[in-house]
């Protein structure tokens, strides 16, 4: 049995596992929570972030307006499932992440410049004033994830060096900090192995600590006739040493096959941002952009997720 290290979060959003359903991670039945109708001027609202705030949640939403401008603005919802969204823009990119250190709330997320995007930071102990960091590195990158704690007396950060366009391949780094202002130290973590996610991987939601090191949801893309797909995996890292990769699943924990991933703005898209957990219960809830168009809701447990890396375990 693997454990949690972390907060009870007694109101997690949760539903049990449907009966006979095999795999590790199992939809919401009322997906997707989150569409362009959440936001007037919407055209769609996905890869998204939340985390427990007060008696409930508070999130930061990638909206791409009927502009076409992908801007980020903030939400907040007493369940985790009904969400209201501001229509307030705190910042100007993309696919935010989002953990708590220390009660602040440290956003991370896809950062246009002009040459390219990089990994904006920024915190906030309230959703309305923000403090905007250094940018993480120069452009290229994109899927910059920070870990929800120091390690060893660092920050670390997960990062995916790309290109200005919509890359072809891409791996996992890491990158680590004593201030968050600057990075270095920098160290390879894992690229695209198995076939669902041979073009490239990037890291997801806020890595999870486990008795057995970091749980670590990613995305990874394959590449067909008819473009790019995108699936959930999972890796378990090192405790101390993050970049070392423990155990990592061969195969997806979910891909898309429900009409609201397979059909979108970008059909067949998966993108895991965020994941809440009950360290009492071990339960897991994952937020997912679905076809760059709505977010999702999956659950799983530590215990099944787990099981599924370990039995389909590509580290030997
Ligand atoms: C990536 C990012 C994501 C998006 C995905 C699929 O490069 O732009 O925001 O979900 O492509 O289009």
């Amino acid at each position: 049995m693997a454990k949690i290290i972390g907060l009870p979060l007694k109101n997690i959003p949760w539903q049990d596992k449907p009966e006979g359903y095999k795999y590790p991670v199992w939809r919401y039945n009322a997906n997707p929570i989150i569409t362009r109708d959440n936001l007037y001027m919407a055209n769609s609202i996905f890869n998204s972030a939340v985390v427990p705030y007060k008696d409930g949640f508070a999130g930061v939403f990638r909206v791409d307006f009927r502009s076409r401008a992908q801007e980020i603005v903030t939400g907040f919802s007493k369940d985790g499932i009904n969400w209201e969204l501001d229509d307030k823009v705190i910042f100007h990119g993309y696919d935010p992440r989002m953990c708590c250190i220390d009660g602040k709330y440290h956003l991370q997320w896809v950062k246009h410049t002009p040459r390219g995007t990089t990994i904006g930071l920024a915190y906030t102990e309230d959703f309305e004033n923000w403090t905007e960091l250094e940018d993480v590195c120069y452009p290229v990158a994109r899927n910059g994830v920070l870990f929800p704690r120091k390690i060893n007396n660092e920050y670390m950060l997960l990062i995916r060096p790309c290109d200005r366009g919509h890359t072809p391949y891409g791996d996992i780094f890491l990158s680590r900090s004593k201030d968050l202002e600057y990075w270095g130290k920098h160290r390879f973590v894992m690229g695209p192995v198995n076939n669902w996610e041979m073009t490239k991987i990037g890291a997801g939601p806020t890595p999870i600590e486990t008795d057995e090191g970091w749980l670590t949801f990613y995305h990874g893309v394959i590449t067909s006739c008819n473009g790019f797909s995108y699936s959930m995996g999972a890796a378990i890292l090192d405790k101390d040493e993050p970049w070392k990769v423990l155990h990592r699943a061969d195969s997806f924990l979910l891909g898309p096959h429900e009409i609201y991933e397979c059909v979108g703005d970008v059909p067949n898209v998966v993108f895991p941002c965020s994941a809440l957990c009950d360290a009492e219960t071990g339960r897991i809830a994952i937020y997912y952009g679905a076809a760059d168009t709505t977010v999702a809701l999956a659950f799983t447990t530590i215990d099944e997720t787990v099981k599924y890396i370990l039995d389909n375990d590509m580290i030997k």
